[in-house]
């Protein structure tokens, strides 16, 4: 699992806060997107996330999610994350759903 973000940046910091939280820093590669250049406006980052904005959230299997609420939801379902969400939790039905609602 990838974030693509930038340090010190508010919404990037409340998915770094979220994942320290749950213990899963360690399972996450950060990719910085250079905002200042705005790289966040470039086709290739806009395939990721036609917002244009960060962080966002890129699965093992290709998919990009963003918004800060979604990604903390899809993090949830981190193996490791069963502590947060309690065992008895629903299961996933649509991953990324929750970035369009
Ligand atoms: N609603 C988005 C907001 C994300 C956002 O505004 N991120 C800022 C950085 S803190 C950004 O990417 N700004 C660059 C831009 O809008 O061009 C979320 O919750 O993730």
């Amino acid at each position: 699992m990838k974030i693509h973000d930038i340090p010190g940046f508010p919404n990037p910091l409340r998915i770094r806060i979220a994942l320290a939280e749950k213990g899963l820093g360690d399972q996450v590669e950060f990719v910085k997107v250079d905002l200042p250049a705005a790289e966040n406006r470039q086709a290739a980052f806009l395939a990721k996330n036609p917002t244009g904005t960060v962080p966002v959230l890129e699965l093992d299997d290709g998919l990009f999610i963003g918004e800060c609420t979604a990604i903390t939801s899809e993090t949830c379902w981190a193996p490791r994350s069963a502590a947060m969400r309690g065992a008895t939790s629903l299961p996933k039905v649509v991953p990324g759903a929750s970035t369009w609602v």
